[in-house]
């Protein structure tokens, strides 16, 4: 009964390798890959990948990753074992690329890191081939890895790889971050050039949430000489951001950042733990307005690549993107907000079975964005702005 049309106009391509989703990060550490399989399931149940092209992701080749990351490090990955963080022969460079417990060495690590970040080239590639309009990899959006060095659950930086592949074909490229975090590595990666626009939402709290970096004023370095001075945009928030303020935020900041750079392609980081109920999260975001900054992203109609990022509460994560996939494939009015009775694992989704559980009913924080703080924000970013020219 389920089986949604292709778009009309444009090509959607889904990039994913399913031995990802069967690494474990460890007991209690709040990265479950799994969360992939649970999106999977629902973007299938509901029919959706009859309206894509399916692309079994290869993994990246070292020297693909080594157009970013160092190779002292990237060797490191490779041979590292689990065990290794205790082992003494190695503790000088378990501590210099920073392993530990954000960042475990678990069975299989360097075979995860390259398949997601294989997805995200190939996702860029389609788009700079012309053989797809909107491309998705969820595995990846992994935004805080840098050059050398691991941090918050992220090894290899798939994001700036996948920027990296657009640059070929496009003179500007924008990325957006949605996540709750802040997104450092992307924009440390690209803070000396202005053919790349980095903005990224956050929560910021500079000594009490990771990574403490973001803050409006951190616009890349303004050295005279810096061309890509400016070109870091951030958005930093407070705790409890409801639905309405989020998406009229996203549409003025996001809206004003097209029309002046005018980039020739948008990278979209989707990081579910900017949802309400999220286990590391404390917004107030329902499935729909996070939705709703990835249909506004859409209307742009440049060449888009998606990707996924945090997101600590499966459910709910697995909901937003199979829900962002409907938008991506024009099937959001058509496909029914009630959880098909055929999916995989349905049990997850009680007791409402809907694709739109109120999550700021299940948890509500208290929304710390006052008005003029958020005017403030967007004032901000015009004024930045006024330095920027596409
Ligand atoms: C093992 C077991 C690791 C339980 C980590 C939450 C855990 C966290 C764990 C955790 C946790 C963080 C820090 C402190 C840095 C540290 C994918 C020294 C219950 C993109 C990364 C957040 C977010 C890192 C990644 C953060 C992303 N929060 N339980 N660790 N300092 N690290 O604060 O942006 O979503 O929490
Ligand atoms: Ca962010
Ligand atoms: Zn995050």
């Amino acid at each position: 009964i389920y089986r949604i049309p292709r778009p009309q106009g444009y090509r959607v391509s889904w990039h994913a390798n399913p031995a990802v989703e069967g690494h474990h990060f460890g007991q209690s550490h709040p990265m479950k890959p799994w969360r992939l399989t649970l999106t999977k399931q629902l973007v299938m149940a509901y029919g959706m990948h009859n309206a894509m092209d399916l692309y079994l992701a290869r993994a990246a080749t070292y020297e693909e990753m080594a157009e970013f990351h160092e190779t002292d490090y990237l060797d490191f990955l490779r041979q590292v074992m689990p065990g290794d963080i205790e082992r003494a022969e190695q503790s000088d460079k378990v501590v210099r690329f920073n392993f530990g417990d954000d960042c475990p060495i678990f069975d299989g690590l360097y075979n995860y890191c390259s398949l997601y970040a294989g997805g995200t080239v190939d996702a860029a590639r389609k788009l700079c081939n012309d053989q797809s309009e909107i491309a998705i990899n969820w595995s990846g959006g992994l935004h805080h890895a840098k050059k050398a060095e691991a941090s918050g659950f992220c090894y290899v930086n798939d994001i700036v790889l996948g920027v990296l592949q657009l640059l070929r074909h496009h003179p500007r490229v924008m990325y957006i971050d949605i996540d709750v975090h802040h997104g450092d590595g992307v924009e440390q990666a690209f803070w000396s050039t202005d053919r790349v626009l980095t903005v990224s939402f956050h929560k910021y709290d500079k000594d009490n949430f990771f990574p403490g970096t973001g803050a409006s004023d951190d616009t890349g370095p303004t050295h005279p000489l810096n061309p890509g001075a400016h070109h870091s945009i951030n958005v930093p928030l407070n705790d409890g951001i409801d639905d309405n303020s989020y998406i009229s935020l996203y549409e003025e900041v996001i809206g004003a950042c097209v029309n002046t750079y005018r980039p020739g392609a948008i990278v979209l980081q989707c990081g579910a733990d900017s949802l309400g109920c999220d286990r590391l999260g404390c917004f107030n975001l329902n499935v729909s307005a996070h939705g709703a900054c990835v249909a506004f992203t859409k209307k742009f109609n440049l060449p888009l690549l998606v990707v996924g990022g945090g997101g600590y509460t499966p459910r709910n994560v697995s909901r937003a993107w199979a829900h962002e996939t409907s938008i991506l494939v024009d099937a959001d009015k058509i496909i029914d907000p009630q959880i098909p009775q055929s999916v995989a694992f349905r049990n997850h989704f009680g007791p409402d079975y809907s694709l739109f559980p109120s999550l700021s009913l299940i948890r509500q924080i208290e929304n710390k964005n006052s008005r003029p703080y958020l005017e403030g924000l967007v004032e901000a970013v015009h004024e930045q702005l006024r330095y920027i020219k596409g």
